[in-house]
């Protein structure tokens, strides 16, 4: 899979891809990364990428050229392709959204900065526009981010054998049962006594148990779209 970012601050994003799972996908060839400077693409001496909105108010727009003539630069690698803008406005990016994104050959990711970008960037050069939450950012380079790192991570063979998407949270649109590793007691805090036990029959149902109770306590709204097997209807109902 091929990611292209489009943004005015390409040194953001090297530490990123440079490291963890998504280094080692690079290097590996499973995940391909570029970047794309807006400001390569700007006209005149002074290279300008925003100016002032028509209509007056405060802020800066960036301005639609720049952006389309940098779109123009990508190279298109499939039909497989999708140009996406980060923006509070978008389709709300949740674990359904990221297997969609999988599913393409490419990405194309537009970050702007300041108030906004030219109204006729959207209608003329994006296919869809993604929010990863209800706040506000200062560009969309923190949102591409997150969007390449739960869309790589789906792509085959990125994930090594030690990771596995299947156990993850919201893979059955649940929240994780909660996790242990050595010492056993910890500031006097003990491992729960069954993850001992060695009986892998318990330890599964006491997991179940536990991310049931987690949804329900933390995020009931999640148990809405979840994946339930009649096993775990029959745990929520004696939970209640
Ligand atoms: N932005 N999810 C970029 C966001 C945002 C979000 C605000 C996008 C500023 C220029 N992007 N503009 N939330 O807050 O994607």
């Amino acid at each position: 899979m091929r990611f292209d970012v489009l943004t005015l601050f390409p040194d953001l994003f090297a530490p990123f891809v440079e490291q963890g799972v998504m280094g080692r996908a690079v290097q590996q060839g499973k995940l391909v990364v570029r970047l794309t400077n807006i400001r390569d693409h700007a006209r005149g001496a002074h290279r300008v990428t925003d100016d002032r909105p028509y209509g007056g108010g405060s802020g800066m727009v960036m301005k639609a050229g720049p952006i389309v003539r940098a779109l123009s630069g990508v190279e298109r690698i499939s039909d497989r392709c999708r140009v996406v803008l980060l923006t509070p406005q978008g389709r709300l990016f949740n674990q359904d959204l990221a297997w969609e994104l999988a599913d393409l050959d490419q990405l194309i990711l537009v970050c702007g900065r300041y108030e906004g970008v030219d109204e006729r960037v959207l209608e003329g050069s994006v296919d869809q526009e993604i929010s990863i939450g209800d706040y506000v950012l200062s560009g969309g380079e923190a949102a591409a981010l997150v969007v390449m790192d739960a869309v790589g991570r789906l792509v085959p063979g990125v994930l090594g054998s030690e990771d596995s998407n299947r156990d993850d949270s919201f893979e059955d649109g649940l929240l994780e049962h909660p996790h242990y590793t050595r010492p056993r007691v910890f500031e006097g805090r003990e491992v729960p006594e069954v993850l001992l036990s060695g009986d892998h029959e318990r330890i599964r149902v006491w997991r179940r148990v536990q991310a049931l109770k987690r949804t329900l306590d933390r995020r009931p709204d999640l148990l809405e779209r979840a994946r339930l097997t009649e096993e775990d209807k029959k745990i929520l109902s004696d939970l209640a």
